[in-house]
């Protein structure tokens, strides 16, 4: 897959958050939790590894929730502290178990210091870092969307008497290496759609489906077997969707934004695209 993912407003990110970085004390480092480790951005991982950070993985409502235990796991193992962070319907819980991370982390938080602790929150587009702050501090005080690129400057916003957290514009790195990457990427929502196919990004989900749960094709476009090539399910689902071009052909491109939809708003089931020991095959 062929991308033009690295715009100069990423490069200019990396350069706030290598300089901001000097002023902060914790790094809240997002990843999604369809993809933990295809969504962690290795450029970011190398400039933050210094500091105290915590993994949050984001969005688990529509992750498979035995990986998002694994992943956990895994990250633990290699000394990261992680944690699941559901912010657009979490409770209370998961707002006390990052706080609780956070204090364990700075010693004595809430002690006497002449200023707060400061926080860079860090990630790739549309991981859902200005959801986590908006949810942290209970207001709407960061701008959310559902297209990545919603953010485009840094944003300093106060949670509580001593911790300050920093929002930041999402970055992908300039060489994702394999293309599955890239495909993960693009069907989780972190590039934005302009500038890939998105037959061929849903035409790579439906294949991931294909092999691990046809059963998700068939009930959701309610088809009787799945047919055994790509493209044939792309053309069997627009048709029974009647998406269909002037002159009855169906329209690939329309089925193709669909299926995309479908898996991220979770309507085709919760699937986690990495697996636990796969490796990720980019370039780290
Ligand atoms: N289902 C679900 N959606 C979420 C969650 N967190 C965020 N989102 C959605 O993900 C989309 C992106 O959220 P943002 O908070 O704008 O993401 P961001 O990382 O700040 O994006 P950029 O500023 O573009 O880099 C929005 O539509 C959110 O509602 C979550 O835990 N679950
Ligand atoms: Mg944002």
């Amino acid at each position: 897959m062929s991308v033009h993912w690295y715009p100069g407003h990423m490069a200019k990110t990396k350069r706030l958050i290598r300089e901001q970085l000097r002023l902060c004390d914790l790094v809240f480092e997002l990843a999604d939790a369809r993809i933990p480790q295809s969504s962690r951005n290795p450029v970011l991982n190398e400039l933050t590894a210094h500091k105290p950070r915590i993994l949050i993985l984001t969005k688990p409502d529509l992750a498979d929730p035995t990986r998002t235990g694994e992943w956990i796991e895994v990250f633990g193992t290699q000394g990261i502290p992680a944690l699941k962070f559901n912010a657009v319907r979490g409770g209370e819980s998961g707002i006390r178990t990052v706080m609780r991370t956070v204090r364990d982390l700075l010693k004595n938080p809430a002690g006497n210091r002449p200023r707060a602790y400061r926080a860079v929150t860090v990630g790739i587009p549309n991981v859902g870092k200005s959801s986590f702050i908006n949810r942290l501090t209970g207001q709407r005080v960061a701008q959310t969307g559902k297209a990545p690129g919603t953010t485009r400057g840094k944003q300093w916003i106060r949670v509580n008497r001593w911790l300050e957290l920093l929002d930041t514009p999402g970055t992908l790195w300039p060489k994702l290496g394999s293309p599955a990457v890239g495909f993960k990427l693009a069907a989780t929502g972190a590039i934005r759609e302009e500038v890939f196919s998105r037959e061929e990004v849903a035409g790579w989900l439906v294949s991931w489906l294909m092999h691990n749960c046809p059963r998700a094709l068939r009930q959701r476009y309610g088809l009787p077997a799945v047919p055994g090539d790509t493209a044939d399910v792309l053309e069997v689902v627009g048709r029974k969707r009647g998406l269909l071009l002037p002159g009855g052909k169906v329209d690939h491109d329309r089925t193709a934004a669909m299926v995309l939809k479908d898996y991220r708003e979770g309507a085709l089931g919760r699937f986690t695209l990495d697996v636990p020991g796969e490796g990720r095959g980019d370039d780290e």
